[in-house]
Formats: C-alpha cells, structure tokens, sequence
C-alpha cells in the first residue's frame, strides 16, 4: 500500500473507503495529549488521519480519572499545549488544574483546533493485524474497521487499571470502585464507612477529599508515599494574561536541556558540593516552591547516589513527621529509615494528605505488618480484624506502560501478537517501534521517557518527529518503516544499564514494571528526557539509525 499517494491527493477530504473499511493513511489510538497533537500535526501536512477514541470525550487519562480529587502534578503552564490557538484565550484558575478544569481545557483545544470532525468517540478498538501489503486493519468494538498505512499508538502509560486478585472482593456488599472507573454519576462519600486500598497518587488525592465528608476513613497502606507539598494556588487571570507575552519563549524552554519544565532546570551540582548549612536551604526553598522541584530541581545525584539520597529523605522526612501527631502512625507514613531510596517511587503531591490522619475519623492500617487477608461481604478482614466499610475505593494503580497496548490484540509480522512478543519483557527501539511490528510507532509508551518527562512537552517533541519521518517517508516514496531485532535489544540492554547506574532499579514500583505480579522487572521509562531527546534527535540526523525502509 502506497500510502504517501492517497495523502497527496486526498488530504482534507473525507477518508476513501476501500474494501468496505474506512481507509487512512493514518489511524492514531488515544485522544490524550499525544494523540491530538498528531492528529493536528499530521492533518496540516496533508496526511489523511482518522483518531479513534474508547472514551465519550477528549483528554484520555483525564476523562477515565473522575474520582474525587483528581488533579495534575504538574503546574501551571506546564501542562499545555505550546501552540499559540491552544494558550492564547484559555485561562486556568489553579496553578495544579482539578481534572474538571482539564476536561474543559481538551474542549477549548477541541475547538481551537477543530480536531472532533476526525474523531470517533465511543470507539474501543480491539484489534489492529499487520496485512502483508503493508497496510494495517484496525478493528472496533461492534465490527467497525479501518484501513491504515501507518498505525499510532497513543494509548498513554495508564489507561489499564489493575486491580489486585484480592480474595473475596467481589462479595462485598457496599460500593467499590477502581479510581479509574469511577462512576459518573460520582459516589458520595458523605456519613459513610469508607476504605481506602492504595496510597499512590489517586489515593493520596482521594483521602484528602474523603476525610472531611465520611463518617470514618481506613487507609489501607502498603507502601508509604513520598508525597511532596503542592503548594496549590489560585491564578489570577490578569498575572496570567501579562505572562503571555513570554509564553512561546517558556514553552521553547521545554525543550531545551536541563530539563523538560519552562521552569524547574535539572540542578548542576551535587549534594555534597554544598555544606548542610546551604543544602538545608536548597531543600527548604525547593519545599516551599512546591511541586515537583523538591523531587527534581534540587541536586544532581539525588537520583544516582545513595548518601545524597538519603540527605532528601531526611529533610522529607523531618518535614513529614512533624506534621503528624501520633508518632506510631508517624512511623508508618515516614519511617525513620527510608523504605525505598527517595524519589524513585512517583512523589504525589499533596495539599493536606498528612494531617487526614490527625483527625479522629481516620485511621492508617499497614498491611505490610498486618496483611489484608480476604475482602468480606462486611468490609476488609486484616490479620487484626474486620474493618466494616459502605464503600470501598480500589487506588491500585496501572498495568503501567504496556497494560493499554497489550489489552489490544495488536499483531504484527506472522500473526505473532505484542503480548506475546512482550511476553518476557519489553523490547523497543527508542521506545516508539517494536521490531516485527511494521508501521506502528507508539508514543508516550514503554522505553520512551514518558512519565519521566512533562505530557505535552513529550507530545510535541514526540509528535513533530514521528511527523518528518512520514514527511521523509512520503518524499523518499517509502512504503513500510520498522526496525529491527537488534535494535530493540540495544535499547532494552541500554535501559538496564540506567536502571543499574541510578537508584530507579532498585525500588518496586511501576517505572520497573514491578507492581504487577509476574510481570518481568525492568526500566520501562528512560529517567532522563534530555538525554532520551538527543537519542531521537541522534537518530534522525544519522538518516533514521535503526529503522528500516522498504
Ligand atoms: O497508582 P500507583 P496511582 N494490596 O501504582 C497499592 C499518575 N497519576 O493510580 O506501593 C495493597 O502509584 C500500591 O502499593 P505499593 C502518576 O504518575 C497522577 O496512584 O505497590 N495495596 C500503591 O500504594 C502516578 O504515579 C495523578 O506497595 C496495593 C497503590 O496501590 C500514576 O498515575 C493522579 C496492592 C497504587 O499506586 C499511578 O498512580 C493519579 C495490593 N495487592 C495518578 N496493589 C496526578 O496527581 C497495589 N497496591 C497527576
């Protein structure tokens, strides 16, 4: 299939319909922040695209995550589009935005951009099969198909949520839901018994909206949570219009190193270059700007070292503790020695999470001491007791990474599906294509930097190179990209190495692919987006080092 020649003269129209099947050159996967950008992108190059969407709306991880709380980490104008239609008239009211202000946020980009009319909602695909001519079949819930060149894979980092195989859960007689499919129509949680399983970034954010309203709150918490300060704020819509006039150079800043936020640099020095006296200041002044700086733009070896390490655990620490009455429910939220080295479990950011627990109708299980044995139609039964809820809220997290492309029967070369090929652990080359995989490029995926990098800043960055490969691709008159064997165990082995030269590999968590049961361990987001954008950029200048065309 020679898509470069429909695009050429069907840009703009609607798609051309072969064989009965709706046809595209391209057909992305994902309506979030990548998804869109491409479909903005690749449309303006006069690529023909059809975007297709499970979710009766725009914005991805920010439709799917209704429960109470939901809110982003990242601040204020971060967490946005750099392109001039999207920012000029739009105005936050927060500097972290609540998942409401977000889904407004992807209707205003909807409309700035005119992205709907090449959209299908309501859409779950189930399956995309590599054709031998080169074409891929996507296939929707109910039968609808397209026709696609080039398939693109935007399903996000967390659009499988797991739920642990905990005995008896569904006998329980109350309500319970997963953060992630939180019903519409919302739960209350006012006079009621709830239970909270889960102390990540969705159970951090639904305690603190459950404490004040519920009659009595359990947190169920395995792991303790770094979480940092907020420090949230209302925007003032007149500072903000003034900080316009420097916004194309603030989003430029994105991508330029150090760093991937316009305005938290990846620090230069070291934690030891300091005296304690200055280190202490570093810390307090990094706490007090809030957000991800404490975890990120304080110093360089924080994530490397392990005394430097330890000197953020403390401050953390310290800081934590002292907001905690109990000294006992102290040492299960912040112990004296750190549970993990800081910072490579995901810090949530919190805005009053640890002062939930000086209140009378809250109370902390650690089930890493006293496990949940079974859930009961009652409640949760620990090894100490049964703790009676009305409603239960699974936090659990992701199948992180994978867990959205791999619920999709994707197949390749032979008819060998992903899971299969993943079936043993993850092999990409710079975390956009699997080899056996024609014409399919995934992105904010496994291997790329993705949760270690801001969304839309990886988006664009992201987007506007898959955009010149097609570009290149059509100029050159090739038919199929993909890459090859080797190359995927170059950047799998080079991926481990990080994980071995920081202190990510040693922690459980889903950066690893480690909170799943019997998922294999391994680095799956590359922990530093600087250095994963030279790759790319390295890649492209050396003519696409390690695709190849046909
Ligand atoms: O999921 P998580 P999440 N028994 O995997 C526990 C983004 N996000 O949805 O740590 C008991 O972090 C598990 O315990 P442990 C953000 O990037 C952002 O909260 O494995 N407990 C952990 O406490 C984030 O990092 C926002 O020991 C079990 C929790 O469940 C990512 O999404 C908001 C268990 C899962 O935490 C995921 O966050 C929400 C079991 N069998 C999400 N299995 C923002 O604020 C798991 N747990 C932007």
């Amino acid at each position: 299939m020679r898509w470069w020649c429909r695009a050429m003269t069907a840009c703009r129209r609607p798609n051309t319909v072969v064989g009965g099947m709706d046809t595209f050159d391209v057909v992305i996967v994902g309506a979030g922040f990548s998804g869109l950008y491409l479909l903005h992108s690749l449309r303006k190059e006069g690529f023909s695209v059809r975007l297709i969407e499970a979710q009766s709306g725009l914005g991805g991880v920010w439709q799917a995550n209704r429960y109470p709380g939901a809110r982003v980490d990242s601040h204020v104008p971060n967490y946005e589009y750099s392109i001039e239609a999207c920012w000029r008239d739009w105005v936050w009211t927060e500097r972290f935005p609540g998942r409401e202000e977000l889904v407004r946020y992807f209707e205003h980009v909807d409309q700035a951009l005119g992205l709907s009319r090449d959209i299908d909602l309501d859409t779950r695909i189930e399956a995309c099969h590599f054709n031998a001519d080169g074409s891929w079949t996507v296939t929707a819930e109910g039968g609808r198909q397209y026709a696609c060149s080039m398939l693109l894979l935007c399903t996000g980092f967390g659009s499988k949520p797991y739920t642990p195989d905990l005995p008896g859960l569904e006998s329980f007689a109350g309500i319970c839901h997963h953060t992630a499919t939180w019903p519409e129509e919302g739960v209350g949680f006012n006079g009621r018994r709830i239970g909270v399983i889960g102390t990540g970034a969705s159970g951090v954010q639904v305690v603190q909206e459950a404490a004040p309203h519920a009659e009595h709150l359990t947190v169920f918490q395995r792991t303790p949570n770094t979480a940092l300060p907020m420090q949230q704020r209302a925007l003032d819509p007149e500072v903000q219009a003034v900080a316009k006039a420097n916004y194309p150079e603030l989003f430029a800043q994105r991508n330029v190193p150090p760093g991937n936020f316009c305005d938290i640099a990846r620090p230069d020095i070291g934690a030891f270059d300091v005296t304690e006296t200055v280190r202490g200041e570093v810390f307090e002044s990094a706490w007090q700007w809030g957000g991800f700086r404490f975890w990120i733009g304080t110093f360089n070896d924080i994530l490397l070292d392990e005394a430097a390490n330890r000197t953020a655990y403390d401050f953390w620490r310290d800081k934590t503790r002292a907001r905690i009455d109990d000294p006992a429910v102290a040492e299960i939220l912040a112990p004296m020695e750190p549970p993990y080295p800081f910072g490579t479990k995901r810090p949530s950011l919190e805005q009053n999470f640890y002062e939930c627990f000086n209140r009378s109708n809250v109370a902390l299980v650690d089930i890493r001491s006293t496990p949940i044995e079974a859930i009961e139609p009652a409640g949760v039964r620990t090894r100490d007791g049964l703790f009676e809820l009305d409603v239960l809220v699974l936090a659990t997290g992701f199948d992180a990474n994978t867990g959205g492309l791999t619920a999709i029967d994707i197949r390749g070369r032979d008819n060998r599906s992903l899971a299969e090929a993943w079936s043993d652990g993850v092999d990409t080359h710079l975390g956009m294509a699997v080899p056996e995989f024609p014409n399919m490029l995934m992105l904010y995926g496994p291997q790329s930097a993705t949760a270690f990098c801001n969304g839309p800043t990886c988006a664009e960055f992201q987007g506007d190179w898959v955009g010149r490969l097609l570009k290149q691709m059509r100029a050159e008159g090739h038919s199929t990209v993909e890459t090859t064997p080797a190359m995927g165990a170059a950047w799998t082995a080079h991926l481990s190495e990080l994980a071995d030269t920081t202190l990510f590999g040693r922690t459980d968590s889903w950066y690893m692919a480690a909170n799943i049961p019997g998922k294999r361990r391994q680095l799956l987001n590359y922990p530093n987006s600087d250095a994963y954008r030279d790759h790319l950029s390295d890649c492209e200048t050396d003519g696409y080092k390690g695709f190849v065309f046909g």
